[in-house]
């Protein structure tokens, strides 16, 4: 594991310069979920790849940005699949945006994960790696990862991050969201996951809600990519992560690109979800 964690740091000062001086333009290509891809998408993954592909200990990879598994290593342990620069059309807007990784053993399935780690790239760089028992954040400085705190969430929190087509909402879901705001709730919602999870994670608790609407009813966010990395984390922070229900991380995947509804918060708010989606689902 301690490879993995030092092949990411080093992709991440790559990326970072990526960031900062890479171009912004679309590119001719889609990725599986039909996405554009931009340069930097495929710039981003490109450094990851090289990095892993060197890395003995790891057996297969999948980004959110190509269609198929990589074999690296027949005898390898760890599976990892990541999305290399998730919410890369902000980078134009210049808001913060994240580089997300799973690390699996034995197959691709939510069960199997082991670790979590995530890179926001804001106006600090900081990644956050959640083994199974902890959540530590480390900062980036004069290029060293230093590590600054743990991470655990309070049983309830003040911010909420409602994601996806308000006018595609169910009615239901809009009424929770409401009351979440009724009872004094923040709005905190960049459009990038990476960021706004984080914020949630480092304020202590709150709601971030990706959920199933009218036009898509399996929501957005990538199961291997998105989803189950940070449904470990906020386990690991004693937090919970829903598909509405039922826990997130035991979701059957069918597809290495599938989708699922998610919600990622401290226990009071998730338990308010699930009353609300047992009631309505
Ligand atoms: P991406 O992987 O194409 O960048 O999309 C993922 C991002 C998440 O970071 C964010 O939570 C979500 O898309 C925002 O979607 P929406 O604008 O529909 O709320
Ligand atoms: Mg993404």
């Amino acid at each position: 594991m301690k490879d993995i964690i030092e092949a990411i740091k080093r992709s991440s000062l790559k990326i970072r310069d990526i960031i900062e001086d890479g171009d912004t333009a679309k590119s001719d290509n889609q990725n599986s979920t039909g996405d554009t891809q931009l340069k930097l998408d495929i710039a981003s993954d490109v450094v990851i790849e090289n990095e892993f592909k060197q890395l003995d200990c790891i057996k297969q990879i999948v980004s959110e940005e190509q269609e198929h598994i990589v074999n690296i290593n027949e005898s390898g342990k760890y599976y990892i699949a990541y999305d290399p620069l998730d919410g890369s059309s902000l980078v134009d807007v210049n808001l913060s945006v994240g580089s997300i990784y799973g690390i699996y053993e034995n197959d691709f399935t939510g069960s199997n994960i082991v670790a979590s780690i995530y890179v926001v790239f804001g106006p600090r760089v900081e990644m956050v790696i959640a083994d199974g028992e902890t959540v530590k954040m480390y900062r980036l400085q004069k290029g060293e990862f230093n590590y600054i705190q743990d991470i655990k969430l309070n049983q309830k929190g003040k911010l909420q991050s409602p994601g996806s087509t308000q006018a595609c909402w169910y009615p239901y879901h809009k009424d929770m969201i409401d009351n979440f705001f009724k009872d004094g709730y923040r709005l905190r919602y960049s459009g990038g996951m990476v960021p706004d999870l984080h914020q949630i994670l480092l304020k202590g608790g709150g709601l971030f809600s990706y959920p199933s609407t009218s036009d898509l009813p399996k929501g957005k966010l990538r199961q291997l990519f998105e989803v189950f990395p940070f449904a470990f984390t906020y386990e690991c922070a004693g937090g919970q992560a829903i598909d509405g229900i039922s826990r997130v991380l035991e979701i059957e995947t069918t597809h290495i690109h599938d989708t699922s509804p998610c919600f990622f918060g401290s226990n009071a708010e998730c338990e308010v979800v699930k009353e609300v989606y047992s009631n309505n689902g």
